[in-house]
């Protein structure tokens, strides 16, 4: 019933949008020109953004907007609401309006050819932001500019084969995944059993879609507790998930942190603050603040500059013992 109503909004907020860029296009007809749907020099930018699931979600969207604006490009954004179908809509709608280049940042990594290759025929660069696609197609996007998540999952398992480097007692783990068949779900549970892999007292015994929301991680980790009475460890693919699943663990009688240990990757503001209340162990830091980057692809791109076919995002590793220093650092 929720995925009717929510793809009803967000079919009209595409419509919307559709209707808004209609009438921007027309004006922009006497400027004409090289510039696709743009008029002048101004770029015209199309933006297909995955949803507004997580604090990371938040933070990334409002960088892209800030950073379209103090570019002075032309940016037409649509919300999928995690929905890929909304997605390819919004790609082909930007197609129709023949944007002069088109971003996304793609829920799931399969299913993009067909979409893809339209681009393609329509001669509208594309960058991949934030998440992968898996491809069979060759030139259908410029460059993808994101986390590597593999390397963040195998930051998550060193912490824990450090933090139990003294034992040799089982560690029992439940792991709440992002979206399934979304990249940073599938690179971080790779990047994560890659590590762990290697000492077999690590078991996972649990693993979950909890879909990168709070209300995912909240009723998944409610799940876990309920069929599992020994949980040593929980890793979360997301810190919404994680602070969902820190009320599930409370509500519970026992205490996140010290009766479950919580590994969690993003780094928003909420989850330093349980980090320094001592209710998650370790954050593995992901970077959405991406806007600046993507700004500058974005112009490359449409120069016919080259650019490089993959630019990684600098990324760290943060522990309850930095969590207050760094909390007012903090900018997502
Ligand atoms: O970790 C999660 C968000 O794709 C890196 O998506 C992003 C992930 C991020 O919903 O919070």
């Amino acid at each position: 019933m929720n995925k009717t109503v929510s793809m009803a909004a967000a079919a009209l907020a595409l419509v919307t949008t559709m209707t808004a860029c209609g009438s921007g296009s027309e004006s922009e007809g006497a400027g004409g020109g090289a510039e696709g749907g743009g008029g002048g020099d101004t770029i015209v930018l199309g933006f297909s953004q995955v949803g507004a699931e997580s604090g990371w979600r938040t933070a990334n969207t409002k960088s892209i907007k800030q950073s379209a604006e103090d570019a002075g490009f032309e940016l037409r954004f649509s919300d999928a609401q995690q929905q890929q179908e909304n997605q390819i809509q919004a790609i082909r709608s930007f197609i129709q309006q023949g944007v002069d280049v088109i971003a996304f940042s793609p829920v799931v990594e399969s299913g993009w050819d067909t979409v893809l290759v339209e681009a393609r025929a329509a001669d509208i660069p594309v960058v991949l932001t934030d998440r992968a696609v898996e491809t069979d197609e060759d030139d259908v996007y410029e460059t993808f500019l994101g986390s590597d998540f593999v390397e963040e999952g195998r930051k998550a398992g060193r912490w824990l084969v450090d933090e139990y480097a003294d034992s040799d007692e089982e560690v029992r783990i439940v792991e709440l995944q992002g979206t399934t068949g979304s990249a940073p779900a599938n690179d971080r549970r790779d990047g994560f059993a890659e590590i762990i892999g290697e000492d077999d007292k690590f078991e996972v015994i649990a693993s979950q879609d909890g879909d990168f929301t709070r209300s995912g991680g909240q009723e998944v980790m409610q799940a876990f507790l309920s069929s599992h009475d020994d949980i040593d460890v929980l890793y979360a693919h997301n810190d919404d998930m994680a602070l969902g699943a820190i009320e599930s663990i409370e509500a519970a009688g026992l205490e996140p942190g010290e009766d479950i240990k919580i590994i969690s990757v993003d780094g928003i503001k909420d989850a330093f603050q349980a980090m320094a209340d001592g209710k998650i162990n370790v954050v593995v830091e992901c970077n959405p603040l991406l806007g600046p980057q993507l700004m500058d692809l974005v112009e490359k791109v449409h120069a016919g500059e080259e650019v490089p076919e993959r630019v990684k995002v600098e990324e760290g590793v943060f522990t309850q013992d930095q969590a207050e220093e760094e909390l007012p650092n903090r900018k997502y």
